[in-house]
C-alpha cells in the first residue's frame, strides 16, 4: 500500500469507530420537540438503539417549550415540581453517559400531558442490527421470534466488552498493518 492508501484506510476505520460509538439523535426528527404535530415520542424512541456516548438533541422554540429531566415517578405523573435538570436554550444537547432510562418532558403546563415526553432507554447489551428491543412494545411476537432475548445473567456485560475489544482490535490491527513497513 502507498502512504496515501494507508491514510485513507485509517481514516475509514476511524470514521466507522466514531459512527458506531457516538450517534446523534434529534428528538422527533425534523418535527423536533413540540406539541403541534401529534408526535408519538414513544414510537420515535422505540426505533432507536441508544448507546453510551450518544448525543440527544432537543430542538424547539424556547418561548413555548423547555426540557426537564425527571425521575420515573415524575415522568409517569407529569409532575414538574422538582426536575433533576432543566434545559431552556431551544437547542439542548444531552450526552448519554450511563445505562438505563433517561426520562424527559416539557415542563410547560399541559405539554407533558399532551404527550411531549420521551424515555431514552440505553440498553446494557448493544444490538449490532438496527432491531431495537424497544419495538417489543409495538410488536412483541415479531421481536420474540426474530431476536433472541438477551440473557439477564452476568454474562451480558462481557458480550459488550468483547464487542468493543473486537473493534479496538480491528482498528489496531489495521493501524499496525498500515505502518508496519516503516518500522
Ligand atoms: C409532585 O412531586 C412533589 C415532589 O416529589 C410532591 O411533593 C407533590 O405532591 C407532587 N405533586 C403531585 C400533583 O403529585
Ligand atoms: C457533550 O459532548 C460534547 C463532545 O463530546 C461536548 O462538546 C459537549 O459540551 C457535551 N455536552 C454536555 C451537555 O455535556
Ligand atoms: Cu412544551
Amino acid at each position: 500500500m502507498t502512504l496515501v492508501e494507508r491514510v485513507v484506510v485509517l481514516f475509514i476505520v476511524m470514521t466507522i469507530v466514531k459512527v458506531s460509538y457516538a450517534a446523534v439523535y434529534k428528538v422527533g426528527d425534523s418535527a423536533g420537540w413540540t406539541t403541534l404535530d401529534t408526535i408519538d415520542y414513544r414510537k420515535w424512541a422505540a426505533t432507536k438503539n441508544f448507546q453510551i456516548g450518544d448525543t440527544i438533541i432537543f430542538e424547539y422554540n424556547a418561548k413555548f417549550h423547555n426540557v426537564m429531566r425527571v425521575t420515573h415517578a415524575m415522568y409517569k405523573t407529569c409532575n414538574a415540581s422538582s426536575p433533576i435538570a432543566t434545559f431552556t436554550t431551544g437547542k439542548d444537547s444531552i450526552n448519554i453517559t450511563n445505562h438505563g432510562h433517561h426520562f424527559f418532558f416539557c415542563g410547560v403546563p399541559g405539554h407533558c400531558q399532551a404527550g411531549q415526553k420521551v424515555d431514552i432507554n440505553v440498553l446494557k447489551v448493544s444490538a449490532e442490527a438496527p432491531t431495537p428491543s424497544g419495538s417489543a412494545l409495538a410488536s412483541p411476537t415479531v421481536q420474540a421470534s426474530t431476536v433472541p432475548a438477551p440473557s439477564p445473567s452476568n454474562a451480558t456485560p462481557l458480550i459488550s466488552l468483547n464487542g468493543s475489544f473486537g473493534l479496538v482490535g480491528l482498528a489496531m490491527g489495521i493501524l499496525s498493518l498500515a505502518f508496519s513497513s516503516y518500522v
